[in-house]
Protein backbone atom coordinates (compact mmCIF):
# COMPACT_ATOMS: atom_id res chain seq x y z
CA UNK A 1 0.00 0.00 0.00
CA UNK A 2 1.64 3.62 -0.20
CA UNK A 3 -0.10 6.83 0.47
CA UNK A 4 -0.41 10.13 -1.24
CA UNK A 5 1.32 13.11 -0.90
CA UNK A 6 0.10 16.56 -0.56
CA UNK A 7 0.82 17.85 -4.00
CA UNK A 8 0.74 21.97 -2.95
CA UNK A 9 4.77 23.01 -2.66
CA UNK A 10 6.34 26.30 -1.81
CA UNK A 11 6.20 28.54 -4.59
CA UNK A 12 10.14 29.59 -4.27
CA UNK A 13 11.15 26.05 -4.48
CA UNK A 14 14.63 26.20 -6.07
CA UNK A 15 13.90 24.43 -10.11
CA UNK A 16 16.65 22.88 -12.63
CA UNK A 17 17.52 23.41 -16.00
CA UNK A 18 13.92 22.13 -16.75
CA UNK A 19 11.81 24.10 -14.50
CA UNK A 20 11.38 21.37 -11.87
CA UNK A 21 11.52 21.30 -8.53
CA UNK A 22 12.94 18.39 -6.52
CA UNK A 23 9.28 17.52 -5.54
CA UNK A 24 8.61 16.72 -9.29
CA UNK A 25 11.46 13.64 -8.56
CA UNK A 26 9.38 12.34 -5.45
CA UNK A 27 7.71 9.27 -5.25
CA UNK A 28 4.78 8.11 -2.68
CA UNK A 29 5.75 8.21 0.79
CA UNK A 30 7.80 5.20 1.84
CA UNK A 31 6.55 2.73 3.72
CA UNK A 32 9.64 1.02 5.24
CA UNK A 33 10.76 1.06 8.72
CA UNK A 34 12.11 4.66 9.95
CA UNK A 35 15.68 5.24 9.92
CA UNK A 36 16.00 1.95 7.23
CA UNK A 37 19.35 2.48 5.10
CA UNK A 38 17.32 2.11 1.57
CA UNK A 39 15.19 5.47 2.00
CA UNK A 40 18.64 7.20 2.24
CA UNK A 41 19.35 5.60 -1.31
CA UNK A 42 15.81 6.89 -2.11
CA UNK A 43 16.59 10.30 -1.59
CA UNK A 44 20.19 10.34 -2.87
CA UNK A 45 18.75 8.69 -6.41
CA UNK A 46 16.01 11.64 -6.31
CA UNK A 47 18.89 14.33 -5.33
CA UNK A 48 21.18 13.33 -7.90
CA UNK A 49 18.57 13.17 -10.81
CA UNK A 50 16.78 16.82 -10.02
CA UNK A 51 20.59 17.97 -9.88
CA UNK A 52 21.15 16.35 -13.66
CA UNK A 53 17.95 17.77 -14.97
CA UNK A 54 16.96 14.66 -16.36
CA UNK A 55 13.05 14.83 -17.45
CA UNK A 56 11.08 11.79 -15.52
CA UNK A 57 9.60 10.43 -18.20
CA UNK A 58 13.22 9.21 -19.50
CA UNK A 59 13.72 7.54 -16.91
CA UNK A 60 12.81 3.81 -16.23
CA UNK A 61 13.30 2.20 -12.50
CA UNK A 62 13.60 -1.73 -12.68
CA UNK A 63 13.50 -3.70 -9.62
CA UNK A 64 12.79 -7.23 -8.38
CA UNK A 65 11.96 -8.49 -4.63
CA UNK A 66 12.86 -7.48 -1.25
CA UNK A 67 11.88 -4.04 0.86
CA UNK A 68 15.06 -2.57 -1.63
CA UNK A 69 13.10 -3.53 -4.60
CA UNK A 70 9.97 -1.54 -3.38
CA UNK A 71 12.02 1.54 -2.79
CA UNK A 72 11.25 2.73 -6.87
CA UNK A 73 7.56 3.03 -5.34
CA UNK A 74 9.16 6.08 -3.18
CA UNK A 75 11.42 8.30 -5.52
CA UNK A 76 10.91 9.21 -9.52
CA UNK A 77 6.96 8.62 -9.11
CA UNK A 78 6.65 10.58 -12.81
CA UNK A 79 8.65 8.40 -14.08
CA UNK A 80 8.43 4.91 -15.42
CA UNK A 81 9.06 1.32 -13.62
CA UNK A 82 8.57 -2.45 -13.78
CA UNK A 83 8.77 -4.14 -10.55
CA UNK A 84 9.92 -8.07 -11.66
CA UNK A 85 10.58 -11.05 -10.24
CA UNK A 86 12.78 -11.89 -6.99
CA UNK A 87 16.18 -12.10 -8.81
CA UNK A 88 14.87 -11.69 -12.69
CA UNK A 89 15.44 -7.67 -12.67
CA UNK A 90 18.76 -7.97 -15.17
CA UNK A 91 16.67 -9.75 -17.84
CA UNK A 92 13.77 -7.49 -17.79
CA UNK A 93 15.78 -4.46 -17.93
CA UNK A 94 17.94 -6.15 -20.28
CA UNK A 95 14.88 -7.11 -22.52
CA UNK A 96 13.29 -3.15 -22.22
CA UNK A 97 17.01 -1.65 -22.71
CA UNK A 98 17.19 -3.54 -26.12
CA UNK A 99 13.44 -2.09 -26.83
CA UNK A 100 14.27 1.14 -26.10
CA UNK A 101 17.64 2.11 -25.52
CA UNK A 102 16.80 6.20 -25.82
CA UNK A 103 15.51 5.53 -21.84
CA UNK A 104 17.71 5.94 -19.18
CA UNK A 105 17.44 2.63 -16.80
CA UNK A 106 18.27 2.81 -13.02
CA UNK A 107 18.35 -0.83 -11.52
CA UNK A 108 17.64 -0.76 -7.79
CA UNK A 109 18.24 -4.69 -5.76
CA UNK A 110 18.91 -6.79 -2.38
CA UNK A 111 22.08 -8.21 -1.43
CA UNK A 112 19.33 -11.66 -1.49
CA UNK A 113 17.58 -9.92 -4.75
CA UNK A 114 20.96 -9.88 -6.64
CA UNK A 115 23.71 -12.03 -4.59
CA UNK A 116 21.32 -15.37 -4.62
CA UNK A 117 18.52 -16.52 -6.57
CA UNK A 118 19.42 -13.54 -8.76
CA UNK A 119 23.39 -14.47 -9.30
CA UNK A 120 23.33 -16.13 -12.74
CA UNK A 121 21.04 -12.96 -14.18
CA UNK A 122 23.69 -10.50 -12.59
CA UNK A 123 26.73 -11.72 -14.14
CA UNK A 124 25.19 -11.87 -17.34
CA UNK A 125 23.98 -8.37 -17.15
CA UNK A 126 27.27 -7.03 -16.02
CA UNK A 127 29.28 -9.65 -18.76
CA UNK A 128 26.81 -8.11 -21.64
CA UNK A 129 27.36 -4.44 -20.40
CA UNK A 130 24.46 -3.00 -20.31
CA UNK A 131 23.61 0.47 -20.50
CA UNK A 132 22.43 0.20 -17.00
CA UNK A 133 22.74 2.02 -12.94
CA UNK A 134 22.43 -1.38 -11.42
CA UNK A 135 22.55 -0.49 -7.62
CA UNK A 136 22.21 -2.94 -4.63
CA UNK A 137 21.03 -1.93 -1.21
CA UNK A 138 23.66 -4.26 0.50
CA UNK A 139 22.16 -5.18 4.56
CA UNK A 140 23.63 -8.09 4.79
CA UNK A 141 19.84 -9.87 5.11
CA UNK A 142 16.71 -10.56 3.73
CA UNK A 143 15.12 -7.84 5.54
CA UNK A 144 11.66 -8.34 3.75
CA UNK A 145 11.37 -12.01 5.12
CA UNK A 146 12.76 -10.75 8.66
CA UNK A 147 16.30 -11.10 8.47
CA UNK A 148 17.68 -14.26 7.57
CA UNK A 149 21.43 -13.66 6.61
CA UNK A 150 22.61 -13.38 2.67
CA UNK A 151 24.85 -14.01 1.00
CA UNK A 152 27.27 -11.08 1.38
CA UNK A 153 26.92 -11.80 5.29
CA UNK A 154 29.94 -10.95 6.92
CA UNK A 155 31.84 -14.37 8.14
CA UNK A 156 30.95 -14.34 12.25
CA UNK A 157 28.79 -11.50 11.67
CA UNK A 158 25.60 -11.72 13.84
CA UNK A 159 22.04 -10.61 13.37
CA UNK A 160 19.66 -9.68 15.70
CA UNK A 161 18.66 -13.74 16.33
CA UNK A 162 22.38 -14.12 17.08
CA UNK A 163 23.90 -17.01 15.57
CA UNK A 164 26.94 -16.16 13.72
CA UNK A 165 26.85 -16.39 10.24
CA UNK A 166 29.30 -19.27 9.30
CA UNK A 167 29.66 -18.72 5.49
CA UNK A 168 32.19 -16.57 3.50
CA UNK A 169 30.52 -13.60 1.81
CA UNK A 170 30.09 -13.10 -1.95
CA UNK A 171 31.67 -9.68 -2.47
CA UNK A 172 29.69 -7.87 -5.38
CA UNK A 173 32.24 -5.27 -6.08
CA UNK A 174 34.76 -7.89 -6.31
CA UNK A 175 32.70 -10.15 -8.49
CA UNK A 176 31.54 -7.31 -10.91
CA UNK A 177 35.33 -5.88 -12.07
CA UNK A 178 35.99 -9.65 -12.26
CA UNK A 179 33.38 -9.98 -14.89
CA UNK A 180 34.09 -7.09 -16.66
CA UNK A 181 31.79 -4.15 -15.50
CA UNK A 182 32.99 -1.26 -16.93
CA UNK A 183 32.00 1.16 -13.61
CA UNK A 184 32.06 -0.25 -9.89
CA UNK A 185 31.47 1.54 -6.73
CA UNK A 186 30.82 1.34 -3.31
CA UNK A 187 29.43 3.52 -0.74
CA UNK A 188 27.26 4.00 2.23
CA UNK A 189 23.74 4.87 2.87
CA UNK A 190 24.64 7.36 5.67
CA UNK A 191 27.28 9.08 3.14
CA UNK A 192 24.75 10.88 0.85
CA UNK A 193 28.10 13.42 -0.18
CA UNK A 194 30.03 10.56 -1.84
CA UNK A 195 26.42 8.93 -2.97
CA UNK A 196 25.45 11.56 -4.97
CA UNK A 197 28.20 12.54 -7.56
CA UNK A 198 28.92 8.55 -8.19
CA UNK A 199 24.65 8.07 -8.85
CA UNK A 200 25.45 10.83 -11.10
CA UNK A 201 28.75 9.60 -12.61
CA UNK A 202 26.87 6.20 -12.78
CA UNK A 203 24.28 7.70 -14.67
CA UNK A 204 26.57 9.24 -17.15
CA UNK A 205 28.34 6.04 -17.86
CA UNK A 206 28.03 4.42 -21.21
CA UNK A 207 27.84 0.49 -20.00
CA UNK A 208 27.12 -1.32 -16.72
CA UNK A 209 27.57 1.08 -13.99
CA UNK A 210 27.17 -0.64 -10.23
CA UNK A 211 26.79 0.83 -7.16
CA UNK A 212 27.01 -1.55 -4.14
CA UNK A 213 25.41 0.50 -1.16
CA UNK A 214 25.83 -1.16 2.02
CA UNK A 215 22.45 0.00 3.70
CA UNK A 216 21.79 -1.34 7.40
CA UNK A 217 18.70 -2.63 8.32
CA UNK A 218 17.51 -1.38 11.71
CA UNK A 219 14.88 -4.01 12.29
CA UNK A 220 17.07 -6.86 11.86
CA UNK A 221 20.22 -6.51 11.55
CA UNK A 222 21.72 -3.78 13.75
CA UNK A 223 22.75 -4.80 16.44
CA UNK A 224 25.59 -5.51 18.24
CA UNK A 225 28.01 -7.82 15.95
CA UNK A 226 26.47 -7.24 12.90
CA UNK A 227 28.90 -6.15 10.42
CA UNK A 228 26.47 -4.48 8.25
CA UNK A 229 24.60 -2.20 11.03
CA UNK A 230 25.67 1.84 11.52
CA UNK A 231 27.74 1.72 14.44
CA UNK A 232 30.10 -0.64 12.87
CA UNK A 233 30.18 0.48 8.73
CA UNK A 234 30.52 4.23 10.45
CA UNK A 235 33.81 2.97 12.62
CA UNK A 236 35.65 0.44 9.56
CA UNK A 237 34.44 3.15 6.47
CA UNK A 238 37.94 4.29 4.30
CA UNK A 239 37.40 5.52 0.82
CA UNK A 240 39.25 5.51 -2.55
CA UNK A 241 39.09 9.43 -2.43
CA UNK A 242 36.09 12.16 -2.96
CA UNK A 243 34.44 12.07 -6.10
CA UNK A 244 33.33 15.47 -8.15
CA UNK A 245 31.37 15.27 -10.85
CA UNK A 246 31.00 17.89 -13.07
CA UNK A 247 28.37 17.58 -16.35
CA UNK A 248 29.27 18.17 -19.49
CA UNK A 249 27.74 21.23 -19.71
CA UNK A 250 29.05 23.08 -16.77
CA UNK A 251 32.21 25.03 -17.51
CA UNK A 252 35.24 23.20 -15.07
CA UNK A 253 36.77 25.53 -13.40
CA UNK A 254 38.68 23.83 -10.49
CA UNK A 255 41.93 22.86 -10.72
CA UNK A 256 43.18 19.64 -8.95
CA UNK A 257 46.69 18.71 -7.28
CA UNK A 258 48.79 16.70 -9.32
CA UNK A 259 49.21 13.33 -8.16
CA UNK A 260 46.27 13.20 -5.86
CA UNK A 261 43.90 13.96 -8.37
CA UNK A 262 42.70 11.71 -11.48
CA UNK A 263 40.33 12.77 -14.08
CA UNK A 264 38.36 10.79 -16.46
CA UNK A 265 36.22 12.62 -19.13
CA UNK A 266 33.23 10.74 -20.15
CA UNK A 267 31.53 9.62 -23.76
CA UNK A 268 29.20 12.39 -23.13
CA UNK A 269 32.05 15.09 -22.12
CA UNK A 270 30.97 15.20 -18.69
CA UNK A 271 34.07 14.87 -16.34
CA UNK A 272 34.53 12.59 -13.12
CA UNK A 273 37.03 14.11 -10.96
CA UNK A 274 38.87 11.75 -8.30
CA UNK A 275 40.69 13.10 -5.59
CA UNK A 276 42.45 10.30 -4.42
CA UNK A 277 43.25 9.09 -0.75
CA UNK A 278 45.15 6.46 -1.46
CA UNK A 279 48.16 6.54 -4.31
CA UNK A 280 48.06 2.98 -5.19
CA UNK A 281 44.09 3.20 -6.64
CA UNK A 282 44.30 3.87 -10.63
CA UNK A 283 41.39 4.15 -11.95
CA UNK A 284 41.63 2.39 -14.81
CA UNK A 285 42.98 -0.54 -13.24
CA UNK A 286 40.97 -3.99 -12.39
CA UNK A 287 44.15 -5.34 -10.40
CA UNK A 288 44.29 -2.19 -8.56
CA UNK A 289 40.72 -2.07 -7.64
CA UNK A 290 40.76 -6.40 -6.58
CA UNK A 291 43.78 -5.81 -4.54
CA UNK A 292 43.05 -2.34 -2.56
CA UNK A 293 39.42 -4.33 -1.85
CA UNK A 294 41.11 -7.16 -0.39
CA UNK A 295 43.82 -5.32 1.23
CA UNK A 296 41.06 -3.05 3.43
CA UNK A 297 39.17 -6.35 4.15
CA UNK A 298 41.84 -7.76 5.53
CA UNK A 299 42.33 -4.91 7.77
CA UNK A 300 38.94 -4.79 8.77
CA UNK A 301 37.63 -2.09 6.69
CA UNK A 302 35.23 -1.54 3.89
CA UNK A 303 36.87 0.61 0.86
CA UNK A 304 33.92 2.99 -0.76
CA UNK A 305 34.17 5.24 -3.42
CA UNK A 306 34.49 4.93 -7.11
CA UNK A 307 36.87 1.69 -7.63
CA UNK A 308 37.24 1.45 -11.34
CA UNK A 309 35.87 2.92 -14.12
CA UNK A 310 36.67 2.30 -17.96
CA UNK A 311 35.90 6.00 -19.94
CA UNK A 312 36.03 3.96 -23.45
CA UNK A 313 33.32 1.39 -22.29
CA UNK A 314 31.29 -0.15 -25.30
CA UNK A 315 27.77 -0.80 -24.59
CA UNK A 316 25.55 -3.69 -25.61
CA UNK A 317 24.20 -1.68 -28.42
CA UNK A 318 27.19 -0.57 -29.66
CA UNK A 319 28.61 -4.42 -29.68
CA UNK A 320 25.60 -5.89 -31.53
CA UNK A 321 25.42 -2.95 -33.46
CA UNK A 322 21.52 -2.71 -33.16
CA UNK A 323 19.75 -0.22 -34.40
CA UNK A 324 19.78 3.18 -33.53
CA UNK A 325 16.15 3.74 -33.71
CA UNK A 326 14.46 2.19 -30.32
CA UNK A 327 12.87 -0.76 -31.97
CA UNK A 328 9.47 0.26 -30.37
CA UNK A 329 9.67 3.48 -32.70
CA UNK A 330 10.43 1.32 -35.87
CA UNK A 331 7.48 1.47 -38.17
CA UNK A 332 6.83 -1.68 -40.92
CA UNK A 333 8.65 0.85 -43.48
CA UNK A 334 11.88 0.57 -41.09
CA UNK A 335 11.39 -3.33 -40.95
CA UNK A 336 10.31 -4.36 -44.67
CA UNK A 337 12.88 -3.99 -46.96
CA UNK A 338 11.06 -3.81 -49.64
CA UNK A 339 10.59 -6.17 -52.69
CA UNK A 340 13.71 -5.30 -54.57
CA UNK A 341 16.15 -6.09 -51.42
CA UNK A 342 13.79 -9.07 -50.17
CA UNK A 343 14.69 -10.77 -54.08
CA UNK A 344 18.41 -10.07 -54.24
CA UNK A 345 18.24 -11.91 -50.08
CA UNK A 346 16.56 -15.14 -51.84
CA UNK A 347 18.71 -15.14 -54.44
CA UNK A 348 22.19 -14.79 -52.59
CA UNK A 349 20.48 -18.61 -50.57
CA UNK A 350 19.79 -20.12 -53.57
C1 LIG B 1 10.92 -16.83 -6.11
C2 LIG B 1 10.89 -16.25 -4.73
N1 LIG B 1 11.59 -16.84 -3.75
C3 LIG B 1 11.58 -16.32 -2.50
C4 LIG B 1 10.84 -15.21 -2.23
C5 LIG B 1 10.80 -14.66 -0.82
N2 LIG B 1 11.57 -13.44 -0.67
C6 LIG B 1 11.01 -12.23 -0.80
S1 LIG B 1 12.09 -10.98 -0.58
C7 LIG B 1 13.35 -12.07 -0.30
C8 LIG B 1 14.75 -11.62 0.03
C9 LIG B 1 14.94 -10.16 0.01
O1 LIG B 1 16.25 -9.84 0.38
P1 LIG B 1 17.03 -8.67 -0.33
O2 LIG B 1 17.01 -8.83 -1.78
O3 LIG B 1 18.37 -8.60 0.31
O4 LIG B 1 16.15 -7.38 0.00
P2 LIG B 1 15.96 -6.58 1.38
O5 LIG B 1 14.57 -6.92 1.80
O6 LIG B 1 16.98 -7.05 2.36
O7 LIG B 1 16.12 -5.17 0.99
C10 LIG B 1 12.92 -13.39 -0.39
C11 LIG B 1 13.78 -14.58 -0.18
C12 LIG B 1 10.12 -14.59 -3.30
N3 LIG B 1 9.43 -13.48 -3.13
N4 LIG B 1 10.17 -15.13 -4.53
S1 LIG C 1 12.89 -4.83 7.43
FE1 LIG C 1 14.94 -3.94 7.30
S2 LIG C 1 15.33 -3.65 5.10
FE2 LIG C 1 13.11 -3.91 5.38
S3 LIG C 1 12.29 -1.82 5.60
FE3 LIG C 1 12.68 -2.61 7.66
S4 LIG C 1 14.75 -1.85 8.12
FE4 LIG C 1 14.52 -1.71 5.91
MG1 LIG D 1 18.99 -7.40 1.83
Amino acid sequence: MSYLKPSFRHPDLPVNDLGYTKKNYEGAISTLCAGCGHDSISSAITQAIFELSIAPHNIAKMSGIGCSSKTPTYFLGNSHGFNSVHGRMPSVATGANMANRDMIYVGVSGDGDTASIGMGQFTHAVRRNVNMMYIVENNGCYGLTKGQDSATSDVGSKSKKGDPNPFEPIDLASIALQLGATFVARSFSGDKEQLIPLIKAAIAHQGFAFIDVVSPCVTFNNNPGSTKGYEYVRDHLAATGTVDFVPMKDEITTSYEAGTSQEVTLHDGSVVHLHKADSRLDIHSRRSALALIKDYKANDQLLTGLLYMDPDSQELHETIQSSNKPLRALTELDLCPGNKVLTSINASLR
